[in-house]
C-alpha cells in the first residue's frame, strides 16, 4: 500500500469509527474491504466523487425491535432483534438470521456488510442484509423456539417480502426455525410466497440448500488448490464447528479423499488422526442434526474428545473454520503455519482475525475469505428464490451442478482481480474488488440515491 492509500484509508476509517462507536466487528469487516479496494478507488475519481465508500458502509436501514415470548413454565422473556437491510443495489435484500446470545448490532452490521459483496460475487440478483436476535436457542424446547419465532415474525413480516427482503438461516437458525417463521408469515399475510429460503423440501425449499454452504466451500477450496497445482486427496483437513456448514464441509472433504481430522463446538473438539470415516460422519450428523447433542458425548474408535480446545493446534494441510467470527487468531495462524498448513478456506463469516490474516498472507498460505468460499449457501438460496418464482423445483443433480458452476465462477473472478506477480493469488483482494466493483457500478448508475 502506498503512503497516500494508507493516509486515505486512515482518514476514512477514523470517520467510520466516529459514526459507529464501539462496533468493533463492523470496523474490522469494513477495514478489510476498504484496504483491498483503496488503490482502485483512488484511481477512479468518479466513484470517489459519488462517495460510494461512504454510502456503501451506511446501511439503508436497521429495524430494531423487541421480541416477547413465554417459556414452557409460563415465564415472560424479552429479547432484542434486528434486521439490517444494508444495500439493495443488485436485488432484494438477502441474508440469514442468527440466533445466538453474542448477537449485537455490530455483529449483524459486519455480517450484512459482507453479505453485499458475497451476494454480488454469486452473480445472482441479491442485495445484502442480515438479521437475528440475542435469543439463545440452546436448552429451549421446540415449543419455546416456536413461540419465539412466531413472536419475531409478528414484527418482521412488515419489513420483508419476496421482492423486498428474503431472510434465511445462519447460526442457531436451521430448518426448524425457518419453518416456524414461515408458518407465522403465512398466517399473518394469508398468502404463500418465497419470502424465506431454507424451507422444507415439501413446501418450496430447494434441494441441496442444506448441504450448499459446506459443499460449496470444499468446491472452492478444491478449485483454489488445483489452481496452485495441489491435490486435495490425502490432505489432512482440520474443520471447526459441527453445525450445518461444518458437517457438510466434512462430508464433501471425505468424498474428495481428504482426511477430516477435527470437528469442534463451543465446548471442545474431537480429534481423529486417521480421518473420520463416512460411517462416523453419519453418526455425527444424527447426533447433531436429529438429537441436537454435544460433541463431548460422541464416542467412536480412533476419535478423542479434547475439552476446551480448538482445532488449530492439530497438524493439517487444510484448515476450514466453520464456527464463528474471530475463531482463528494470530497465535492459531502461527501454529497452523508452523505445522505446514497450505490453505485456509473459510466456511464461517470472518473467522480469521486481521492479525491472523496478515500472518497467512506473509507466509504465502492460500486464504479463501468467507465472502467467496461460503457463498454457496446464499447462492442456492438465490436458486430457491428462482424456483419459487417459477413454481418449479429442480432435481438435486441440477442444483448441485449450478452450485459447482457458481463456485467456479467466483474462483475465476477472485483470480482475475487478485492475481499477484510471483505470489499466490490474493483471494482476499480478488473477492473484495470483484464484489465491490459490481455494486459500485450499479450505485453510480442509479445516481445519488
Ligand atoms: P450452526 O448453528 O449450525 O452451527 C454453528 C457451529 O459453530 C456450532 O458447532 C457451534 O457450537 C459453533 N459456534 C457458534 N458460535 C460459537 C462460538 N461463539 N464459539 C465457539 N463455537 C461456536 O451454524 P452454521 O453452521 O449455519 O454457521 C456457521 C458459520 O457459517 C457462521 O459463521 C455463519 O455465519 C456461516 N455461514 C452459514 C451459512 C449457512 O447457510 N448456514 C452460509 C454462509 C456462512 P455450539 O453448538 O457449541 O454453539
Ligand atoms: O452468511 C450467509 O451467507 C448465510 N447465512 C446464508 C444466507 C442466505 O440467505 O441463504
Amino acid at each position: 500500500m502506498t503512503s497516500e492509500e494508507k493516509r486515505e484509508l486512515d482518514i476514512f476509517m477514523k470517520g467510520l469509527r466516529k459514526r459507529n462507536p464501539h462496533e468493533t466487528e463492523f470496523h474490522q469487516a469494513v477495514r478489510e474491504v476498504a484496504t483491498s479496494i483503496m488503490p482502485w478507488y483512488l484511481q477512479h475519481e468518479e466513484y470517489r466523487r459519488a462517495q460510494i465508500l461512504e454510502r456503501i458502509t451506511e446501511p439503508d436501514r436497521i429495524i430494531t425491535f423487541r421480541v416477547t415470548w413465554e417459556t414452557d413454565s409460563g415465564e415472560i422473556r424479552a429479547n432484542r432483534a434486528w434486521r439490517v437491510q444494508f444495500n439493495h443495489a443488485l436485488g432484494p435484500y438477502k441474508g440469514g438470521l442468527r440466533f445466538h446470545p453474542s448477537v449485537t448490532q455490530s455483529v449483524l452490521k459486519f455480517l450484512g456488510f459482507e453479505q453485499i459483496f458475497k451476494n454480488s460475487l454469486t452473480g445472482l440478483p441479491m442485495g445484502g442484509a442480515k438479521g437475528g436476535s440475542n435469543f439463545n436457542p440452546k436448552g429451549k424446547s421446540d415449543r419455546e423456539v416456536m413461540r419465539f419465532c412466531q413472536s419475531m415474525m409478528t414484527e418482521l413480516h412488515r419489513h420483508i417480502g419476496e421482492d423486498i427482503d428474503v431472510p434465511a438461516g445462519d447460526i442457531g437458525v436451521g430448518g426448524r426455525e425457518v419453518s416456524y417463521l414461515f408458518g407465522q408469515y403465512m398466517r399473518l399475510e394469508n398468502r404463500w410466497s418465497g419470502v424465506l429460503t431454507g424451507k422444507g423440501l415439501s413446501f418450496g425449499g430447494s434441494a441441496v440448500r442444506k448441504e450448499a454452504t459446506g459443499w460449496g466451500c470444499v468446491y472452492f477450496c478444491d478449485d483454489m488448490l488445483k489452481h496452485h497445482k495441489i491435490d486435495i486427496a490425502g490432505k489432512r483437513a482440520a474443520v471447526s464447528g459441527s453445525g450445518n456448514v461444518a458437517l457438510y464441509a466434512a462430508q464433501k472433504l471425505i468424498d474428495k479423499g481428504a482426511k477430516v481430522v477435527t470437528l469442534s463446538d463451543s465446548g471442545g473438539m474431537i480429534h481423529c488422526p486417521e480421518g473420520l470415516t463416512l460411517d462416523q460422519w453419519e453418526e455425527l450428523r444424527i447426533l447433531k442434526e436429529q438429537d441436537r447433542g454435544r460433541l463431548s458425548s460422541f464416542e467412536s474408535s480412533g476419535v478423542n474428545y479434547h475439552s476446551g480446545k480448538n482445532p488449530w493446534g492439530v497438524p493439517c494441510e487444510i484448515a476450514i473454520p466453520c464456527a464463528t467470527q474471530n475463531e482463528l487468531d494470530e497465535d492459531d495462524a502461527k501454529t497452523l503455519i508452523a505445522n505446514g498448513v497450505l490453505a485456509v478456506a473459510e466456511g464461517a463469516n470472518m473467522p480469521t482475525t486481521a492479525e491472523a490474516m496478515h500472518q497467512l498472507e506473509e507466509n504465502d498460505v492460500l486464504h479463501a475469505p468467507g465472502k467467496a468460499s461460503n457463498a454457496g449457501g446464499v447462492a442456492v438460496s438465490g436458486l430457491e428464490q428462482s424456483q419459487n418464482a417459477m413454481r418449479i423445483s429442480w432435481a438435486p443433480e441440477e442444483v448441485n451442478q449450478r452450485l459447482q458452476k457458481i463456485m467456479k465462477d467466483i474462483h475465476q473472478r477472485c483470480v482475475e482481480f487478485g492475481e499477484m506477480p510471483g505470489k499466490p493469488v490474493s483471494y482476499v483482494n480478488g473477492s473484495n474488488i470483484a464484489g465491490f466493483k459490481k455494486v459500485a457500478e450499479a450505485m453510480r448508475a442509479y445516481g445519488a440515491v
